[in-house]
């Protein structure tokens, strides 16, 4: 009879000397890490990181369907990012820089993704955040975030300007740094995002669909493209299309909104801190800027959710709303991107009032009246 051999023991130092080394080089180490030749860090640089970037680029086949002429649509799921938005790519950069000065206090105005994000990094790297939003106008879940990352969460009586405008002053008048995307490292965070698509498409795709509130977003990921390019690790740059709510779309428009209004609050923004940078990246792209109704914002929310079984925020759904809006102008064969900014878990309520699917509320609590229920 032979016996097999019974396995060598293990011992306790052998498995945690197999833990602590890295057995899987393809870990993902963050997005600092990973794209370090192309950020204004060093070696002194502490890295603060949540593990953010590395998101899905999934590509979309019922948004593509309703476009057709051979048409390929991806969509960048940023909301997978640790805090639930691309604020994350931004928030590593500026948090770590932050450290690395000596800064004990940060401040942001924000729609609400600012301050998730502001306040999960600035609490990791043992600053104090401050917060200021428009009181009422920040979504549920952003809110939550905000308070459970411990946050001095401070909502005043004014819109997202109004926030922005006081931050700003604040942060030149006492010992606080501004993280909002007017913070230079904010932009060179973000703008890893192109690189990510690059990597993973092989090249740069023709369009990027983009929402714009602040206008930061759409001038990293220009800025991402180009350098990206630059560098020989594409061959092409894409336009960028930008895509404003219909209340609140003072760069469409021509002129800031005194009242913006949308049911996509995260980009209810009536005169946005990179406009002219915004217009400047959309011209030498040759992309668009243009306006999109909260009716269609709110069909392309179901149309990814439903179909595409992608859960996104309202305003990021705004970047499939403006392509579905000018699908007839989509070159035949072209890939297209589309940036989903947030996660749809931000804000349930919307979800809720906006869904065409209701429960089944109310029912009997016995097999019979369930299986009735579900049309057996
Ligand atoms: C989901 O959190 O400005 O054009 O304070 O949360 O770079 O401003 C959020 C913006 C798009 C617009 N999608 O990006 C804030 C904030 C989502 C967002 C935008 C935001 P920008």
């Amino acid at each position: 009879m032979v016996l097999s051999p019974s396995p060598a023991p293990v011992s306790l130092a052998n498995r945690d000397a197999g833990r602590n080394s890295n057995r899987n080089p393809l870990r993902w180490r963050g997005l600092i890490e990973t794209y370090r030749d192309f950020l204004p860090v060093s070696d002194s640089t502490p890295v603060v990181t949540l593990l953010e970037g590395n998101t899905p680029l999934i590509p979309a086949p019922a948004i593509a369907a309703r476009i057709s002429r051979g048409v390929k649509v991806f969509l960048k799921y940023d909301g997978l990012n640790p805090t639930g938005s691309f604020k994350d790519r931004g928030m590593t950069m500026a948090i770590s820089k932050a450290k690395e000065a000596g800064d004990k206090a940060v401040i942001c105005a924000s729609t609400g993704n600012t301050s998730a994000s502001a306040a999960a990094y600035a609490r990791r790297a043992g600053i104090k955040a401050f917060v200021i939003v428009p009181d009422g106008y920040v979504a549920l879940g952003k809110m939550a975030q905000a308070l459970l990352y411990g946050a001095e969460v401070i909502a005043i009586d004014g819109n997202f300007d109004r926030c922005l405008e006081i931050v700003r002053e604040m942060s030149e008048n006492y010992p606080v740094t501004l993280v909002n995307s007017l913070n230079p490292y904010r932009l060179q965070g973000q703008k890893t995002g192109a690189f990510e698509i690059i990597d993973d498409l092989g090249d740069a795709p023709d369009w990027v669909c983009i929402p714009v509130g602040n206008a930061g977003n759409i001038c990293a990921y220009w800025m991402g493209f180009c350098e990206y390019q630059e560098q020989g690790n594409s061959t092409r740059r894409p336009q960028m299309m930008g895509f404003q709510a219909a209340g609140s779309a003072p760069i469409v428009m021509g002129h800031p909104i005194a009242s913006p209004q949308t049911i996509a609050t995260a980009i209810r923004v009536g005169n946005p801190a990179s406009w002219q940078k915004a217009i400047a990246a959309q011209q030498a792209s040759g992309g668009e800027i243009k306006a999109v109704t909260d009716e269609e914002i709110l069909e392309a929310y179901r149309i990814l959710a439903g179909e595409e079984g992608v859960f996104c925020e309202p305003a990021s759904a705004a970047s499939v709303a403006g392509l579905l809006q000018v699908k007839h102008t989509v070159p035949e064969g072209a890939t297209v991107v589309c940036i989903l900014t947030g996660n749809g878990l931000k804000d349930p309520d919307a979800a809720i009032e906006h869904s065409h699917n209701a429960i089944h509320s109310g029912v009997n609590s016995d097999l019979e009246s369930v299986a009735k229920v579900m049309g057996f």
